[in-house]
């Protein structure tokens, strides 16, 4: 038996853990100490790990290289040298034909970790000659980074997350802990039983509401008037810290302007609750020695989510809620390696480190380091995910390179999605497993998995951690970061990287932030947090100590905005409202959590849909029901959770499942200041199934096709 350290591949709360393995195979894994999880490990964590030894419970893996020699032909089984040779070719073919921005590329915030994400960039960058590089958290927690750099400088959390433990109140606004990062939910519950104030703003009532001082249930879609409100009572009963606002912030008197028309009595209406509610909210969070304030999803997959981000950073600078230890913002990042992804540049606007797309002098530095002269680097901003469909209908992108993502799952609208990927020129699905999307892929390339390959993952509060692999790569899959190496070289951008920490070393010495951050300091159950400047730096718990925030005079720009309605509002069709959200059992896509079987027996296909008791009854479903869920995009059949911590007028529906699929039914409108879907808010109707025999039979038929239709594709990698 040999133990190989690893941290954990799902969410962002950057657990460490042991890999066990036994005749090659992974076995079991066994928490370890780290920095974040002392010991700890979540469900996910324990039961996570039998996906690598390709179980087939969902999907099979892909283990060789295929080709689609003819849009809508067969898969084919090549070598390596062919699969490679056709992807450089059409690349080439694409770029000189439509130019270099017709390529779009996206980056994985799960398995490979930063190092080969920096590879992608730079290929990217430097070999195809765009900007057009993303990744999912675009979907995600991308109007916490732009809203975040707009008012303190840094798109990061400013807390770390053993700190979270030490607050005196921790105020949650459309975040489910308990679900989405469960070890920063038991440090909730620890601060909690050492006497910390907790507030949950959330429509449902989650897991951490039964532990709260107040919880409030507020409307869906209603966060920025919620969040005015709890300014404007800081400042009606002067609860604010006015030396702090004098002394490190700018934009005060335009913010009150806004702040002073949402009373608590107007903006109770809007929100659905009780105006004193919200000023024993503000008392609470402004009276608190040190507050954290928490948010997630139910902020940012929102059509205001940037704005909403801009009204959060300034309330707790209003407050003083910052630039203390265990005091100030938390944005906890969704993957295990989404702050990761942004660290390495997988953003349309910055290089690796932050760094400007649009800024002559970071272009040099990184085209003097690249071996390139300047003008080979685009000043120009590049395209995010979320333009894919519409950059597919214009003809503007005639490529897409999805690494280790999977859009047709994960993307709103599948059906729109599905005629973006049947239309565009040419699909490259970099992955581990037969996804949906590497499914239509014309090119599959089978990039070694979490367990068979090494790295350094970036946690949701800055904390880079390496990981280690456990086995030998199966089959002929080859590390992503290798794949990306032979690509840029035969595309005429030699690369030629030895390992892992090669890249690494070039990734700190391009980027101040992390600098400090060697692998050394990372061995075992090392760790560095940035900003980590020099090698002698002990790294950076708490973002902004002293008030010093990272914009270009150090001061906070405080900023607010009038709150709107959400785009899609129900109507007598669709009097509904879909919010989706998340299993704590199966992960993103589920085509890891999927594949391990003890996640699978929990629970499985077609996913639920959570519902009130009265919306149900009106609709005469019972709990367990089949039911058909439609919107203007689509039609599911998915089962009802009936469960009277659902707020009425709004439904649930997890986006894990691939039957009862949600984003089949969800809308492509975005936060235009971020391009961020608006996951959480859209207008459906569920309705009963008479017949229960038909439906069980239906949606056993449904998963049984899914599930072959994958199969038959993965299979062709046999055929040879
Ligand atoms: N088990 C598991 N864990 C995961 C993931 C997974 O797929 N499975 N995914 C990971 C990823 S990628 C991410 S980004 C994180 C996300 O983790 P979270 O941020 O917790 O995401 P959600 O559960 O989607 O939404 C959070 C909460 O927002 C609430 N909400 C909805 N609308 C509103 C609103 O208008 N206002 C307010 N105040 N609240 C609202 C919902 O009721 C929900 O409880 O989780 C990560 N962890
Ligand atoms: N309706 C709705 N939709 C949502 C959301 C929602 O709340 N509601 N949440 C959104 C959010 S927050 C997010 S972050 C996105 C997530 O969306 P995705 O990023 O598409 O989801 P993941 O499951 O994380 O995708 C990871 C993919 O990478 C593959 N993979 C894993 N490890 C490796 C590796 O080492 N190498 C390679 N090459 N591939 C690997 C996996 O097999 C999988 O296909 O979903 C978004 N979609
Ligand atoms: S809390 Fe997140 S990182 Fe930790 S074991 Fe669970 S899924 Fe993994
Ligand atoms: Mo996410």
């Amino acid at each position: 038996m040999e133990k190989h350290m690893a941290v954990c591949p799902y969410c962002g709360a950057g657990c460490k853990l042991n890999l066990v393995v036994e005749n090659g195979m992974v076995v079991d894994a066994e928490p370890l100490n780290g920095i974040t999880n002392e010991g700890n490990l979540c469900l996910k964590g324990l039961c996570g790990f039998d996906f690598i030894n390709d179980t087939k419970i969902l999907t099979p893996r892909i283990l060789h290289p295929m080709i689609r020699r003819e849009k809508g032909g067969e898969l084919e089984r090549v070598t390596w040298d062919e699969a490679l040779d056709f992807t450089a070719r059409r690349l080439m073919e694409i770029k000189a034909q439509y130019g270099p921005d017709s390529i779009l590329l996206t980056g994985s915030s799960r398995g490979p970790g930063n190092e080969a994400n920096y590879v992608m960039q730079k290929f990217t960058r430097a070999c195809i000659g765009t900007n057009n590089i993303d990744n999912c958290a675009r979907t995600c927690h991308g109007p916490s980074v732009i809203g975040l750099i707009d008012t303190l400088g840094s798109g990061a959390m400013s807390v770390s997350i053993p700190g979270m433990e030490e607050a005196d109140c921790i105020m949650l606004i459309g975040y489910n802990p308990a679900a989405s990062h469960p070890i920063v939910a038991s440090r909730i519950v620890k601060a909690r039983e050492r006497g910390a104030k907790i507030i949950v703003v959330d429509p449902r009532v989650i897991e951490t509401a039964r532990i709260a001082d107040i919880h409030l249930q507020i409307n869906n879609g209603s966060n920025l008037a919620f969040l005015n409100a709890m300014a404007n009572v800081i400042i009606k009963e002067g609860l604010e810290d006015r030396a702090f606002i004098d002394a490190h912030t700018e934009g005060f008197e335009e913010w009150l302007e806004v702040v002073v028309r949402y009373t608590p009595e107007y903006s109770a209406e809007i929100c659905g609750v009780d105006a004193d509610d919200i000023r024993e909210a503000a008392r609470i969070y402004a009276t608190a020695d040190t507050a954290i304030l928490g948010w997630g999803m139910g902020v940012t997959q929102q059509r205001q989510g940037v704005h909403t981000v801009h009204a959060i950073a300034s309330l707790a600078c209003v407050a003083g809620q910052i630039a203390r230890p265990h005091c100030g913002v938390a944005p906890v990042r969704g993957q295990n390696n989404v702050q990761g992804s942004c660290d390495m540049g997988m953003w349309p606007s910055l290089y690796p480190g932050y760094q400007k797309v649009t800024d002559p002098a970071i272009r040099e530095k990184f085209a003097k380091a690249w071996n390139l002269p300047p003008e080979r680097l685009s000043l120009k901003e590049g395209a995010k995910l979320t333009d894919l469909p519409h950059g597919v209908k214009e003809k503007k992108i005639r490529a897409f390179y999805n690494f280790g993502e999977d859009p047709l799952q994960t993307e709103p609208d599948s059906a729109d999605m599905k005629e973006t990927l049947e239309n565009i020129d040419f699909l490259i699905s970099q992955d581990i497993f037969m996804t949906q999307t590497t499914a239509m892929a014309d090119v599959v390339l089978p990039g070694t998995s979490w367990g068979e390959h090494e790295g350094v993952f970036t946690a949701s509060d800055r904390t880079f951690q390496r990981f280690t692999a456990a086995v030998p790569p199966k089959g002929e899959c080859k590390h992503d970061w290798e794949i990306f190496q032979e690509l840029s070289t035969r595309m005429g951008y030699p690369m030629r990287y030895r390992n892992t920490k090669e890249i690494w070393d070039e990734v700190r010495e391009l980027c101040p932030l992390f600098y400090g951050a060697t692998y050394e300091k990372m061995e075992g159950l090392g760790h560095a947090q940035w900003p980590i400047p020099t090698i002698e730096h002990p790294g950076t718990p708490d973002l902004y100590l002293g008030g010093k925030f990272n914009t270009p005079n150090q001061k906070a720009k405080l900023m607010t905005h009038e709150w709107i309605e959400p785009t899609e509002l129900p109507d007598d069709g669709y009097p509904l409202i879909l919010c989706t959200v998340r299993e704590v059992g199966h992960y993103s896509c589920r085509s890891m959590t999927g594949n391990c079987k003890t996640l699978a027996q929990l629970a499985d296909e077609p996913g639920f849909v959570q519902i009130n008791p009265k919306d149900a009854d009106e609709r005469n479903i019972k709990d367990g029901d089949l039911v058909w869920v439609y919107s203007r995009r689509g039609k599911v059949i998915t089962r009802a959770a009936v469960d009277e911590r659902i707020n009425p007028g709004t439904v649930y529906m997890t986006y894990q499942w691939w039957i009862g699929k949600c984003n089949d039914l969800t809308l492509h409108a975005t936060d235009p200041l971020s391009g961020t879907p608006e996951d959480k808010f859209s207008a459906c109707q569920v309705a009963q199934i008479e017949d229960q025999v038909w439906a069980e039979q239906h949606a056993e038929k449904l998963y049984a096709e899914m599930k072959a239709h994958l199969a038959r594709e993965a299979a062709h990698q046999y055929s040879a």
